[in-house]
């Protein structure tokens, strides 16, 4: 067993808990659905990070997506020590909008336009109104245990901390602002079918998360994307993908590269602000001509586009852009998930899992996992024991089955036989 001592994280968090609810900016930092205490990270670097005991850690995580060319990459850092000389924020236009805004539009085939934004929540919570003005329709389809942010009308069978949690969907959000939010579950085209047979010419369209790492790592059915694209046509809805954890990360294109559908509008986030608070969302550029001031939809921020998020994605997409960025990070995502899932057949316990390039999970259950339902029926007590066991060795694994993980280009081979070799001595021992 390592030396692992966390004191002054307990400290740290003990506080923390006086000062802000249950001691957290965000709710699944808790590590409510894992148990123990969470650790107070000091610094990161790589795919590394250390916590303020000087703990050690390889992390999955990291920061829930963002840092996929690794923590503080040299070349984001020295471009924000330059852009910072030039001031933080400016409230007006700046040509580094234009910079990034060509690059994403460049890269995902889909978008025509974009608006840049805060946060994922943002994102989402904007493309569903565009969704609603462009088509005069009310209605929106989502799926049980896909994560959208945390605005009013998503928080219904949400994921990722919403599920981690527990909760009944969310107190303060009043009846009438969900009733017009439909739920399927994922992977299930018939149940799609019925809402729009029930709903004729009232939706205004389907959004989902195109890969799914809110209720752990759960890929779409081969025919479900398809499927979906069909349907929204044949309906006179829209196709949204929310890419806020998949765009960039799936492949430079996004999912929507990987599996060859073209969505109307895509959302944003994590990968392209580098670590920076960023969001945006885009598509059809008839559609975006309903966004304020060109239209009358109205979204506003006054820190979106601003130069320092701008710089830090700019920098990143830069760095992905080299050749053989995906192919690497599939190699050893690959190689971690299925070391895993060999490991936990060897030590006698029933695992299911996958990856897509730097994407990946896996369930305590012979499975398999088709949506939220089949995942919840994972051994949750186990992946806790598995989270605690990994984390006192100095493996930082996201801390709640209902979450997907991520590797990153600073990841190195030899840091995932060092997990895997962990791995063997926790699953041995669970
Ligand atoms: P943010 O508002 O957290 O930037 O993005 C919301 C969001 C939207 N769409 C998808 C597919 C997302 O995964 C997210 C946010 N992801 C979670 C982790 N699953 C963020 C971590 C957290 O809530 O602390």
């Amino acid at each position: 067993m390592s030396q692992f001592q966390t004191t002054k994280s307990q400290e740290i968090f003990a506080a923390a808990q006086r000062l802000m609810p249950g001691g957290v900016s965000s709710p699944v930092r808790a590590f409510k659905s894992v148990g123990g205490q969470p650790i107070v990270f000091d610094r990161v670097q790589g795919a590394y990070a250390w916590d303020v005991d000087g703990n050690q850690y390889i992390d999955y995580v990291g920061s829930w997506g963002p840092a996929i060319c690794g923590h503080a990459h040299p070349e984001v850092i020295s471009a924000l020590k330059a852009a910072l000389d030039k001031g933080t924020s400016f409230g007006a236009p700046c040509v580094l909008e234009n910079v990034l805004a060509e690059l994403v539009i460049a890269a995902v085939s889909s978008i025509e336009m974009v608006r840049f934004v805060n946060s994922g929540t943002e994102a989402c919570m904007s493309v569903l109104r565009l969704m609603r003005a462009f088509t005069g329709r009310d209605k929106v389809i989502k799926f049980e245990g896909c994560y959208h942010g945390h605005a009013d009308m998503f928080l219904v069978k949400a994921g990722s901390g919403v599920a981690t949690l527990g909760l009944p969907d969310s107190p303060g959000v009043p009846k009438n602002v969900t009733s017009n939010t439909l739920t399927a579950p994922y992977n299930d085209l018939e149940a799609v079918k019925t809402l729009f047979a029930e709903n004729p010419d009232q939706i205004a369209g389907v959004i989902l998360e195109p890969v799914v790492g809110n209720s752990g790592f759960i890929p779409p059915d081969a025919g479900f994307l398809e499927g979906l694209r069909v349907l929204t046509q044949e309906n006179g809805a829209l196709l949204v993908f929310d890419e806020v954890m998949t765009g960039f990360r799936i492949a430079y294109g996004g999912a929507q590269e990987k599996f060859g559908i073209k969505p109307d509008l895509t959302t944003l986030g994590k990968v392209i602000g580098g670590g920076l608070p960023v969001g945006a969302y885009g598509g059809r550029a008839d559609i975006m001509a309903m966004v304020a001031p060109a239209g009358p939809m109205y979204q506003a921020g006054t820190l979106s586009g601003n130069p320092l998020a701008m710089t830090a994605g700019i920098k990143t997409l830069e760095l992905l852009q080299k050749p053989g960025t995906y192919d690497y990070l599939d190699r050893i995502t690959k190689t971690l998930i299925q070391g895993l899932l060999d490991i936990a057949k060897e030590t006698g316990h029933a695992a299911c899992g996958g990856s897509i390039s730097a994407m990946f999970g896996f369930f305590f259950t012979a499975g398999p996992v088709h949506n939220y339902e089949d995942a919840k029926k994972s051994d949750l007590a186990k992946f806790s024991r598995f989270h605690r066991g990994m984390l006192e060795r100095g493996i930082y694994l996201a801390p709640s089955q209902f979450e997907a993980g991520f590797t990153s280009l600073a990841h190195t081979e030899a840091d995932i036989e060092k997990t895997l070799a962990v791995a063997k001595e926790v699953m041995q021992s669970l």
